[in-house]
Parts: structure tokens; sequence; C-alpha cells
């Protein structure tokens, strides 16, 4: 079991630094608490690096993720950049591009103590359970893009071995949950939709024991909110994956809930990243949720750093403090960032 990790933290833009800076308050607690050594290096990325280096991400920075043990990713945006050349999000996918995070998990999971938070009603929320695995690496987000005058277009690329790869890893989660996998496309009306539909059958000879089924992106936002049990784990790929897992939010009650984790060919750092974004809105002010960054914390530990004891010691920690009323703006309470990261670091190891 390793005990000394490096880790690279990039908090990026507007309530990024926030959170990730609570999230790493959470982490030398945890350290201390179970005696590891966490050597961390800082940098800048998205917004914040436009400003300081020029680009939203540097190659130095890439070369220090590259050589990382896991990467602890805060959020980019900020309105001053928008319809500019240069976007912060730019940073992220490079990232993502440079580190071949390819298969990116969003688990979903309704929290006791938050049931009333979500807008939809009780019965629909209780006990969901449900792992996105969002492809990241390819489609619409990183086909050839044109912006001319009066026409646009993004092209939507997939490649047999890029729907392989991330149809492997949903089936491998969904056999180590309750069995079940749903892929999600537009096999319709999307060419790209009928690769990745004969691409996901073709794996599931690999895995017979998952049952597989395939629905269509529209429904699948339709049943996500009407019916949520009926999922178990959902592959899909990029741009649907990104839609999917921001509606999904509503089911525990804030997107300040959603970690992520994203992850490569084994052996290489994966990428960690609370689902929500920047917020310029409310940054500065001290109100952020802090739980999906520590939560993302939590998943580092289990998914990058292979240490399941302190992932578990982190999520318990957050179930004792929504418990007992821990809760930030977005989740109808009254708590700071300050608050709830303290209140964590109470619970490690209690
Ligand atoms: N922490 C997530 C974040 O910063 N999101 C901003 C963004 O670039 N989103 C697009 C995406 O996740 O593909």
């Amino acid at each position: 079991m390793a005990d000394r990790f490096d880790i690279l933290l990039l908090p990026g833009d507007g309530i990024g630094p926030e959170v990730i800076g609570a999230a790493r308050r959470v982490l030398d607690a945890a350290a201390d608490h179970f005696g590891f050594e966490l050597a961390c290096d800082e940098r800048l990325v998205g917004a914040a690096a436009i400003r300081a280096e020029g680009a939203p991400v540097s190659e130095e920075t890439i070369q220090a993720a590259k050589s990382s043990d896991a990467i602890l990713f805060g959020a980019v945006g900020d309105p001053e950049f928008d319809g500019g050349d240069v976007r912060p999000e730019a940073g992220l996918l490079a990232l993502r591009k440079a580190l071949d995070t390819f298969a990116n998990l969003r688990p979903v999971a309704a929290i006791p103590a938050l049931l009333d938070a979500s807008p939809l009603k009780r019965e629909i929320v209780e006990g969901v359970d449900v792992l996105i695995v969002r492809e990241l690496t390819g489609g619409s987000y990183f086909g050839e893009k044109v912006e001319a005058f009066d026409y646009s277009s993004d092209l939507s690329v997939y490649t047999k071995e890029e729907v392989v790869r991330v149809a492997r890893v949903a089936f491998e989660a969904a056999g180590r949950r309750k069995g079940r996998l749903t892929s999600v496309d537009k096999a319709n009306v999307m060419a790209t939709g009928r690769l990745w539909r004969k691409v996901v059958n073709e794996v599931a000879e690999e895995y017979p024991d998952v049952e597989l089924d395939h629905v269509l992106a529209d429904a699948a936002a339709m049943h996500l909110i009407q019916n949520p049990r009926r999922f178990d784990v959902i592959v899909t790929d990029n741009l649907f994956g990104d839609m999917l897992s921001d509606e999904a939010s509503v089911l525990p009650g804030s997107m300040g809930m959603l970690p992520s984790a994203s992850l490569g060919a084994p052996g290489t750092p994966g990428l960690f990243e609370p689902v929500h974004g920047s917020a310029p809105d409310i940054a500065g002010k001290g109100v952020a949720n802090p739980y999906a960054a520590i939560l993302t914390a939590a998943m580092m530990f289990r998914h990058g750093l292979d240490r399941p004891d302190v992932s578990d010691a982190l999520e318990r920690a957050v179930s004792t403090a929504t418990e007992a009323g821990f809760l930030t703006r977005d989740l109808g309470g009254d708590k700071n960032t300050e608050e709830v990261t303290q209140a964590v670091i109470r619970w490690i190891g209690a």
C-alpha cells in the first residue's frame, strides 16, 4: 500500500480555488489521520493561466500532470473570455487529451439527508444510485471545428477503438455493481450513434453476465428524472454524457454534490474534478459547496491512488456532515464553505 502521493492541484477559476482549497485541507487532515505523505504542487489552468501565462494550459503544466500520481482539478470558465478566440475551457480539454483520460466516471446517488433538497418528489429520488460513464476524449468536443462568419460546424468522430475501450470500462463497472448497463446514443439519426450501438453490442459478448439495453439519448433524459432507479450504469458519448450528468444533478439536489474521475490506461495518472463549473456568480463569497470537490478527492483515493480505506473515510465524513445539517445554500442550508470543510475534517476517522 503506497504511503506517499504526488498530487498536482489545478484549482482553475471562479469557485475552483475555494473548493480545491477546502479539499486540500481535508486531504491534509486525512494524511495526518492515516499517516501518509502528501506532496502537492499547484499550477494555473483556465482563465487564470491565460492571464498569467498566455494560454489556458501551459506545456509545463501538462508535463507536471503527466508525472504526478493524480491531478485534482477545480473548475474553469470566466465570462471575460466569452466569445473570445482563446477560451479557459480549452485548457481542460487539452489536459484530458494529453493524459488520454477517455473514461469519465460520474456517480449520482441520492443522499439520505438531502432528499428534500431535490426539486423532484421524494419517491422518485429515494434509493437512486446511478453511475454515468461518459466518453471523454472524442466526439463533437474534439472533432474539427469551423467558425466562419455565417456558418459553423463541430465534427463528431468516433473510432471503433474509442468506443471499445470506454464500453469495457462501463461493462466492468456494471459487473461490480448490479450487472445492468444502459448504452445511450442517437442511433436513429446519427452515424456515430449507429457505430456506437454496433460496437457496444460486440463488446457485450465479452460480458455475458451483464444485462445490456440501448436507449436513445432524448428518452434517457426523460427516464433519468421520471424513473432514475431503472438505471444502474449508463455509458454514453462525450456530449450526451456532459448533458445527462448535469441533468442528473437534480437527483441529489445540487450540482455541488457530484464528483467525477477521468481515467485513462492503467498506470497513467487520472484527472479528478467536481462536475460543476466555475460559478462566477458566487466566486469569492465563501459560500461555494465544497462537497463535490471533497467527494472527488475520495474518488481520487479509490480509483487513482489505490487507497479505498481513505476514500471510505472521506465519504463517511461527508455523509455525517450532511446528516448533521452542514448544508450550503444550494442545498437549502445556511452554512458557508469554511463551516462545511471544518465539519468534514472533524468527522474524518470518527
Ligand atoms: N469542473 C468541471 C468544469 O470546469 N467544467 C467546465 C467545462 O469545461 N465543461 C465542459 C466539459 O466538462 O466537457
